[in-house]
């Protein structure tokens, strides 16, 4: 096991990223505190607000939030910051280069069971001689993002990062407070008998997503040959983490559930991100259109149709959706 610090050097990462990166993981080791402290902690429970996305927050995503935000601002490292508790971008150091985006606690309904959450973060630079107020500085495809990661708050604390040059995992030990390297360059197998979708809103998705999901369901005795397991834990994090660890095919289809909101999953903090860890550990992420770091985005809180996970199965995927 090796510490963090000479892994990311070793990348090539100027010393303002690896600093940057840093002070994220600063934030999220005082996260992982709080979340592993439960119902000791007094934090387990809703707010009485909403988010802009109208979803209710829960006070470690208002925790997670603002300890996030306060480190980055302070640090001057970066020039603004959108996150998916914030209704508009926060303007930072106008000298800064780097602009974050991020989740601070996703998946934190399930914060109330003692179940898995995380916080994902995504880097970009910012275009130069930009004004930090202007929204339009995130308005760059996932290509653009010079790192990635998550952290991921279960049994043990565990990092998901790429500047790049491969996804490495590290896991937190607590008894330094440092992350170590547990696992150099990440490869997600090409096949998979493991899918991972919400099948509650079957009724709701596209022909294609019906028709694929119904040949993986059909196991041994329909046109795919062989048996498809299903997993769903309701955190995107902790879904992509397993297929990080052993594959497999995860979705967040488009629906039609509520015609106004076609997709549930945000862009800029969850999709892009996600894409970036999964393509640099060899797999594909595709909304069924197009690859999703191809995406020009339009709004800080834009949301997508997502299909990541072990290349082949991605690719058998979007066969139906052609
Ligand atoms: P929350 O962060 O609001 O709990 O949402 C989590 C999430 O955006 C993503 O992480 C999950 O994959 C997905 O929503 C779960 O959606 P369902 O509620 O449909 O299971």
């Amino acid at each position: 096991m090796r510490r963090l610090p000479p892994v990311l050097f070793e990348d090539g990462c100027s010393r303002e990223l690896v600093s940057l990166i840093r002070t994220i993981l600063a934030a999220c080791k005082e996260i992982s505190f709080r979340v592993g402290q439960g119902a000791l902690s007094g934090v387990l429970g809703s707010t009485l607000d909403e988010n802009i996305q109208g979803e209710t927050q829960k006070k470690l995503d208002v925790l997670s939030n603002q300890l996030i935000k306060d480190i980055l601002l302070e640090s001057g490292y970066v020039k603004a910051i959108a996150s998916e508790e914030e209704d508009y971008t926060v303007a930072g150091n106008p000298d800064a280069k780097f602009i974050v985006s991020f989740d601070p606690l996703d998946g934190s309904s399930n914060t109330d069971i003692n179940s898995l959450v995380g916080t994902i973060f995504s880097i970009m630079e910012a275009p130069e001689g930009s004004d930090p107020a202007d929204p339009a500085i995130f308005m760059q495809p996932g290509k653009n993002q010079i790192a990635a990661g998550y952290v991921l708050y279960g049994p043990s604390t565990t990092l998901a990062l790429s500047t790049g040059k491969g996804t490495r995992i590290f896991t937190l030990d607590k008894t330094h407070g440092s992350f170590l390297l547990t696992e150099n360059f990440a490869k997600i197998p090409e096949d998979t008998q493991e899918f991972a979708i919400n099948a509650s809103n079957q009724r709701h998705w596209q022909p294609a997503m019906k028709d694929y999901i119904a040949d993986l369901l059909a196991g041994s005795e329909g046109p795919r040959q062989k048996n498809f397991n299903m997993r769903w834990i309701a955190a995107m994090v902790g879904d992509v983490h397993r297929v990080l660890c052993r594959g497999g095919l995860f979705t967040y289809p488009a629906d039609t559930k509520n015609p106004e909101k076609p997709y549930k999953l945000r862009l800029l903090y969850e999709a892009n991100p996600m894409a970036m860890l999964v393509e640099q550990a060899g797999g594909l992420a595709h909304t069924g259109e197009t690859r999703i770091l191809d995406i020009e985005p339009n709004d800080i809180h834009q949301r997508v149709a997502v299909i990541l996970g072990s290349k082949n199965e991605v690719e058998t995927c979007l066969t139906y959706h052609k």
